[in-house]
């Protein structure tokens, strides 16, 4: 398009305000009015979502052919820039809206967005439509398109169109550029990006993109500018190689195992690889986008894959026929799969639309497992093999876990009848108001026992050899003397067996030293609870007790500090030389201390244990309490930023 016809079309007879710009005008007031309808939250989530949408323009434009490099940079600011090399955003007129069709993409709110469960991106590249609407929630967004041997450009503010397109230069390139920044009176809680954000979802697209290059650059530090390419030409295969890698988890059998069928315009893919741990990851997308919650594809793998696996072992006498079928938990017990199915008008269920309801695609992965996967075993008696013996073993130790618990109960030790004798249980029975403090040693224990309030805080004092659930399996959780005390006293079982509406106290704090020994057992016991009591945390009744690290005080003045900083502010306020006490161990404290400080609810502070998302957790704990050095090294590294000046 020559710069003349530019001109002709561009311009629009003053104050011609028409029902186009009333439609325009009338999208941006509903998105700024109600963005949490558009992009979930206008928390960090939210925040990062405007990026997701404007990267996933350009994942389409790959999707369609055009697009192999994606450039993602936060600049200093916090401002976003995304390049893509497609084909750019069309420049031409669009008649019926009277103005380019790169306006039209990035001011006109389009019907289905993204939580409308929006369409399926075809290979044709029907775009997201999020561009308008992270365009109404920027304090400004620029774009650039290069095709047709010019540059064009234009700016928004707030998602009003500022500048007309314009030609800026003459280029050979094609492709478009989007730089926006997040606008601080819609994300007032911060407009701050967090790098492993993006990292995590910008991998996981180049994962789900074989082939497709994607960069993240962090250029707000000039000195310290961080960058990264992620490109896999295995695909979602790559994606089970990371994350078995990151976990530390040793493959099972050298390759993973990948299928894929199409059916007309649905795609249904899935790679798997079982390892040595007891944990089941299976991670599921559609559309590419992360269904968290799972949802009919995924069902549908978990059902074919025991179904599949059954098959095969009794066809080849791994079972008896009297053997009972293994379960689908045996089954998945050390999987790391990823399942990505692409479909047409994908149909999204709960709140949080990550949970995918076609039944239509059910019937494309079960297809696909009962072709590919039983052929893929026959051809692979050694791969099979593997994975088998693992599944059997699971059921051996499954029923020996269930033995386990018969025995326990029929023993009475697991019933609520007969409490552990360490536990000072407290007067009331109402779990609304009554507290478990769960204290490592009996010194400490000792201390809580007599400083508490006795109405509603009980005690319960943890001793012997702690067993690190990470890498035990169930059955001998029912036998350790530290754990089985604990299951018994919170009272709803463990595993299968729990039972939510059977816990004995709405809060169940840990409380440890403030030292290394105190943060390995609070990691164990969380570990614990993540991996055999779920809901405890997922209902938020879990605490971590907070005591001081120093006593500061001066004649009749005590003041306690929960940390250096706190403590030097006390010091100053005391007028300088104060006697000051570093508290190695709750031990050290008196009761009354003890209460003051870290038991009494008027005073305390408690950090309420939430799992903000579960998979960073379950990827931590797998990290810090697996078997494998090399991740926990690379962790600890990348983590620990205080590691060094511990002073222990
Ligand atoms: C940094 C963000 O948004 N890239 C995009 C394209 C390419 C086309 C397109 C986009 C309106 C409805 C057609 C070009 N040529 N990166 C991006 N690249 N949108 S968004 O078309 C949208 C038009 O459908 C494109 C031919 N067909 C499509």
């Amino acid at each position: 398009m020559s710069e003349q016809e530019l001109e002709k079309n561009l311009t629009q007879p003053e104050g011609s305000y028409d029902e186009k710009d009333i439609q325009v005008l009338e999208g941006l007031e509903a998105v700024r009015k109600r963005p949490g309808m558009y992009i979930g939250s206008t928390g960090p989530r939210g925040l990062h979502h405007l990026v997701y949408e404007i990267v996933d323009n350009s994942i389409d434009e790959a999707l369609a052919g055009f697009c192999t490099h994606i450039e993602v940079d936060i600049l200093p600011g916090d401002i976003i820039s995304v390049r893509d090399n497609g084909r750019g955003i069309p420049v031409g007129m669009n008649e019926k809206m009277g103005m380019p069709t790169v306006t039209v993409v990035l001011t006109v709110l389009h019907a289905g967005g993204k939580f409308g469960g929006g369409g399926y991106k075809v290979a044709g590249g029907l775009h997201g439509v999020g561009s308008s609407v992270v365009n109404a929630l920027s304090e400004w967004l620029e774009v650039e398109i290069s095709r047709d041997g010019h540059t064009y450009a234009q700016r928004f503010e707030q998602g009003k169109t500022v500048t007309d397109l314009k030609i800026i230069g003459d280029t050979e390139e094609t492709g478009t550029l989007v730089r926006f920044k997040a606008d601080p009176t819609v994300f007032t809680e911060t407009t701050e990006y967090d790098y492993e954000t993006l990292q995590k979802r910008l991998r996981e697209q180049a994962f789900l993109n074989a082939g497709l290059k994607v960069t993240l650059t962090d250029r707000r530090d000039e000195e310290n500018i961080k960058s990264e390419e992620f490109c896999y030409e295995g695909g979602i295969s790559s994606f089970v190689e990371f994350l078995n890698k990151t976990r530390g988890y040793t493959p099972l059998h050298p390759n993973v195992i990948h299928l894929t069928t199409t059916d007309g315009e649905s795609v249904a893919e899935v790679a798997f690889q079982y390892n040595d741990s007891f944990n089941e990851n299976i991670v599921s997308f559609a559309n590419n986008m992360n269904t968290v919650d799972g949802g009919t594809h995924e069902t549908a793998f978990k059902t074919a894959i025991t179904r599949i696996l059954n098959d095969y072992a009794r066809r080849y006498k791994m079972l008896k026929d009297n053997d009972k079928n293994l379960s689908g938990e045996d089954v998945r017990e050390g999987i790391m799969a990823v399942v990505s199915v692409k479909l047409e008008n994908a149909q999204f269920e709960s709140q949080t639309k990550a949970k995918l309801g076609n039944t239509s695609i059910a019937k494309l992965v079960n297809s696909l497992l009962a072709d590919k996967l039983t052929a893929y075993l026959d051809e692979n008696p050694a791969v099979a093999k593997a994975i088998l013996e693992k599944s059997i073993n699971a059921a051996r130790v499954r029923e020996a876990a269930q033995r386990a618990r018969d025995n326990a109960r029929n023993s009475k030790k697991l019933s609520s009848l007969r409490m552990p004798e360490k536990l000072a249980d407290c007067i009331w029975t109402d779990p609304e108001r009554t507290e478990l403090y769960i204290v490592e040693g009996d010194s400490a224990g000792g201390s809580a026992i007599q400083g508490r309030d006795r109405n509603y805080q009980a005690i319960l004092s943890l001793w012997g050899k702690m067993l690190n659930v990470e890498k035990a399996r169930i059955d001998k959780v029912y036998t350790n003397e530290k754990l089985l005390p604990v299951v018994v006293a919170l009272g709803c079982g463990i595993g299968d067996d729990f039972d939510i509406s059977k816990l004995r106290y709405g809060k169940v704090i840990i409380m440890a030293d403030a030292d290394v020994d105190g943060a390995h057992i609070r990691t164990l016991m969380l570990t614990f609870f993540f991996r055999y009591m779920r809901p405890l945390i997922d209902e938020g009744h879990v605490y971590i007790a907070q005591p001081p690290l120093f006593r500061v005080s001066k004649g009749k003045k005590t003041f306690y500090a929960f940390s250096d900083e706190e403590r030097d502010q006390y010091i100053a306020e005391l007028g300088g030389n104060a006697d000051i006490q570093r508290y190695k161990g709750l031990g050290e404290m008196d009761p009354e201390q003890l209460w003051e400080t870290t038991m009494d609810p008027a005073f305390r502070t408690m950090l309420k244990v939430e799992l903000e998302d579960a998979q960073i957790a379950d990827e931590t704990f797998s990290i810090l309490m697996g078997d494998n050095v090399e991740p926990r090294r690379e962790f600890i590294e990348k983590n620990a930023r205080y590691a060094t000046n511990l002073d222990i």
